[in-house]
């Protein structure tokens, strides 16, 4: 009996595998979606700008466009008509889904809904995976990818600068040791519930290439069954901090040879496009941008440049950035053209955080100090500040405006020329993602 159930587990497995286009590249005649309906992360990459999709799963310096759960679901929805090959629904960002558990939870549970012949796929960087694994596989996630890049925290801290954990931000060495032991328990409890994992591994020169073996050697061992090697994409212009250290791509030899390490524990997989957060068709044939009723396009990439950029800075001292996003009473606004830098009146606000809760209490009382707060910062397009809530972050985020304590405790008018600076090089080039990365 025991040994009929195990058989028919393995062929459901299989099935599984074999219908699923990235799990299998026999599979390519089969599409997937991808559903963006997750804006925030818990985590920051040294390959990522926030201002673009999650790097893990998709090419840098490309932006999808952000959905809420219904419309992700009616997107789903055309996109099942116009191509019915589509057999996988993923959430793969634009940040990380589990950072966003309500969105994906209630995205996935509205596409399991409607009983179509399906696979669902999450692509997370494993921090919230302990916390949700249940939830997923309730609601029918069968393939998972989790991005590991090392399993060793000395390595770790070289490619995360923060972690956010327990509503605190994490730094240096204990930062990556809380998401490495995250990530491999999340796979433990994932594999355990019977999931296909795949692990991402972004192929890093000089920082973890010679670790992938060890890599490839643990999550086998605690139940993953697919191993991803990605070559890092690192340019200046994605504004990343690798591609502003000039940090640089693996070579072809040197994936090779990272995967054929790898490959002497796991099977690895050779045919990843390293597409979009809002990805539509079969891999490497996408092709969403005619989806749209109102004929624009969905990559959300296509637009000019934006001709100014508005800057929200909290300061305490008025010289540097040096305030908590929830103590500050007013901000300090700023307009970027490529005429220059002109500072605009101030913008006072109600505190957010009164001292008494954490910023991340989620009352009734703070979401509306919250709302107050994001209507006074209307267009703005960042917030600068020396430290910030996950509450905060992600409700800033979900209204189009860019946190970011990257640049705490340093004096606002240098910060202002680096930005500046970004802003008329990406004015003059076009918008980062319509230079690099478009697949659609
Ligand atoms: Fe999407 Fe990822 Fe699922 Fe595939 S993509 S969530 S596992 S359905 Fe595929 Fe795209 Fe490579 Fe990802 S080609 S980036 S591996
Ligand atoms: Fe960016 Fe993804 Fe890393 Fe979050 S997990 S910082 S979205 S690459």
């Amino acid at each position: 009996m025991w040994r009929t159930q195990m058989g028919e587990l393995l062929a459901t497995q299989q099935a599984k595998i074999e219908t699923h286009p990235c799990y299998s590249k026999q599979a390519h005649q089969y599409a997937r979606i991808h559903l963006p309906v997750a804006p925030a992360c818990n985590i920051q990459c040294n390959y990522c700008n926030r201002k673009f999709d999650c790097s893990n799963e998709s090419r840098p310096g490309v932006v999808s466009k952000l959905m809420s759960p219904a419309e992700a679901v009616a997107r789903y929805q055309k996109v099942k008509m116009r191509i019915p090959e589509t057999r996988v629904v993923g959430i793969a960002g634009p940040g990380d889904p589990l950072a966003n558990p309500k969105s994906t939870i209630a995205t996935l549970k509205a596409v399991a809904a409607l009983q179509h012949e399906l696979h669902l796929c999450v692509s997370t960087n494993g921090l919230n995976l302990l916390d949700h694994v249940d939830d997923l596989k309730a609601v029918g996630v069968d393939h998972l990818t989790i991005t590991i890049n090392c399993i060793d925290a000395d390595i770790g801290s070289k490619i995360y600068p923060w972690v956010y954990f327990n509503h605190k931000r994490l730094r240096g060495r204990v930062a990556a040791q809380t998401l490495i032991d995250r990530q491999l328990a999340g796979l433990k409890a994932a594999a355990d519930l019977g999931m296909l994992v795949k692990i991402n591994t972004v192929l890093i020169p000089g920082v973890n290439d010679h670790h992938v073996a060890a890599v490839a050697q643990e999550v086998k061992r605690l139940g993953a069954m697919l191993h991803n090697v990605m070559p890092l994409i690192a340019e200046a212009e994605h504004g990343t901090y690798f591609g502003l250290m000039g940090q640089r791509s693996p070579t072809e030899s040197e994936i090779a040879a990272a995967r054929e390490a790898a490959g002497q524990s796991m099977e690895q997989m050779s045919h990843c496009q390293q597409c979009r957060a809002d990805a539509v068709g079969k891999l490497g044939q996408d092709c969403h941008a005619d989806l749209d009723d109102d004929g624009s396009s969905a990559c959300g990439t296509s637009a000019l440049p934006a001709a100014e950029r508005y800057i929200a800075v909290a300061s305490q001292s008025g010289v540097l950035i040096d305030q908590h996003f929830g103590h500050a009473t007013h901000f300090q606004v700023y307009q970027l053209t490529q005429a220059g830098i002109v500072r605009q009146p101030d913008r006072d606000v109600d505190q957010y955080c009164l001292g008494s809760t954490e910023c991340d209490d989620e009352s009734l009382n703070q979401q509306q100090r919250m709302s107050t707060l994001i209507s006074s910062l209307e267009g703005c397009d960042q917030v600068l500040c020396s430290r910030i809530g996950m509450g905060p972050w992600q409700s800033l985020e979900q209204h189009g405006v860019t946190p970011s304590t990257d640049y705490a405790m340093q004096a606002i008018d240098e910060v202002l020329a680096i930005e500046w600076q970004r802003f008329c090089e990406n004015s003059t080039q076009g918008t980062v993602s319509s230079e690099i990365g478009e697949v659609c």
